[in-house]
């Protein structure tokens, strides 16, 4: 792939003496990292550019760009490769996505593709590969290494310490320690749990005393006026932390997935969580605010502190939602839970809580969670599966919606839909129907 990444070079060196550039990236942390990178270095290089953030690439979307500048893609089009053949003007594309078998084959003639898919590399992030370009310009932009960090973390490509992510690992100078993942690891673990919506922990999550709790129980006690941050424990105080934690699991059986690696950078002159750092960067993009994200990644003290005000927000939504559904009572079955926050959990943020509670390494793996929420006089429907194995429940939404009548959109894993609110109680007793005899028919 690097030899690729030199080509694209020495391509984009050779047009720049004509046309100016333009780069489209993804409105994730990801995608918000990789424009933070490839625009520094561009900068660097002292090439032109102008820059655009999208939610996602269609047709329509694709065709609204001009073209008399060369069009670059960060973290997407991948998918888009037949619109992209009808631009009139050279495309370059960075990115990480799947492509179908058919057009591994056949890449249009106006596109130049770097793809570790392609090129029989390991997976990372599309940051991941705009750092690599950026390197490979000028070896002054190691200093963007810690962008690239944050967006493997972001795009959850930091299971497992691949070659070249070690490498990156080693350039932003990130210190890696074994832990329980909880963010931000830096902050005194009071204040870290307290606000922890991923993972959640029931009864801890957004309360006080139940965080104080959690800690006594694990033996760990206030020590200079504060408590310890996560990356401060010892391997007994882990271990006691990782069991009062499964203690709090109402079914149990993710320990697994609450233990991993802790990324530390410097950011800001303070070292930082890469995975507090990817939240801010995800949250502020998330409430419309994508060019405070991407000046935050650059370095801009005043867009830093706007950046902290949107995450804080965000973070006190989403707690207080989680502490409102850990409090009210839900319809659960053996396999699964439906929740229904009428007008207590906003729209917007329900499918986000639906997320968290199916990440939660305290729900077993398999259950089914569904969330309701009210948009005027819809209901916003989403449904998510615990862990990854267990029933596909985009169609266990079908099956409940078709009496009723809507549509259902998502994946096996995740799904979701809307109805009208004159039919909440109709479609709670299909959903239930539905959600109990497929455990009979298993
Ligand atoms: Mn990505």
């Amino acid at each position: 792939m690097l030899e690729k990444i030199k080509e694209a070079i020495n391509c984009l060196d050779e047009l720049s003496q004509k046309k100016k550039f333009k780069i489209i990236s993804h409105f994730d942390t990801d995608g918000i990292t990789s424009a933070a990178i490839f625009s520094r270095a561009l900068k660097r290089w002292g090439k032109g550019f102008s820059l655009k953030i999208v939610k996602s690439l269609d047709e329509e979307t694709i065709q609204e760009l001009g073209e008399e500048e060369i069009l670059i893609f960060l973290d997407l089009a991948s998918g888009s490769l037949e619109y992209l053949a009808k631009k009139k003007t050279e495309v370059f594309v960075f990115d990480h996505h799947e492509l179908s078998d058919g057009d591994k084959t056949k890449i249009p003639e106006n596109v130049f593709m770097v793809n570790p898919v392609l090129h029989n590399c390991e997976a990372m992030s599309a940051a991941a590969i705009c750092y690599l370009f950026a390197k490979e310009l000028s070896i002054e932009n190691k200093d963007l290494a810690k962008l690239a960090v944050i967006g493997m973390v972001g795009d959850l490509h930091e299971k497992n310490i691949s070659k070249a992510f070690g490498e990156i690992l080693s350039d932003a100078e990130t210190i890696v320690k074994k832990g329980v993942l909880i963010y931000p690891s830096t902050r005194p673990l009071d204040k870290a749990l307290e606000y922890s919506s991923n993972p959640y922990i029931p009864s801890v999550s957004g309360s006080r005393t139940g965080v104080i709790e959690l800690l006594r129980d694990a033996g760990l006690s206030i020590d200079n006026g504060k408590y310890k941050a996560l990356y401060e424990l010892n391997k007994e105080e882990m271990t006691n932390l990782v069991t009062a934690i499964m203690l709090r699991g109402q079914k149990g059986g993710g320990e697994e997935r609450l233990i991993g690696n802790l990324f530390l950078v410097k950011f800001f002159n303070k070292l930082e969580d890469a995975r507090e750092l990817s939240a801010l960067i995800n949250a502020c993009s998330r409430m419309d605010y994508p060019e405070v994200a991407l000046g935050f990644c650059l370095g801009n003290r005043k867009l830093k502190e706007e950046a902290e005000k949107i995450y804080l927000n965000y973070k006190q939504s989403l707690v207080s939602a989680l502490k409102y559904v850990s409090e009210t009572s839900k319809l659960e079955g053996k396999n699964y839970m439906i929740i229904n926050a009428r007008d207590k959990i906003k729209d917007t943020i329900i499918g986000t809580i639906a997320s968290i509670l199916s990440h939660s390494p305290l729900y077993q793996e398999g259950l089914v969670i569904v969330a309701l929420s009210y948009n005027e006089n819809m209901i916003k429907v989403s449904a998510r599966l615990a862990g990854r194995k267990g029933r596909n429940v985009r169609e266990l939404l079908y099956k409940a919606v078709v009496p009723i009548g809507g549509e259902v959109g998502g994946h096996p894993q995740a799904a979701g839909c809307m109805i009208s609110r004159e039919k909440e109680g109709e479609f709670i007793g299909e959903l239930k129907k539905v959600l109990e005899l497929e455990v009979v028919k298993v």
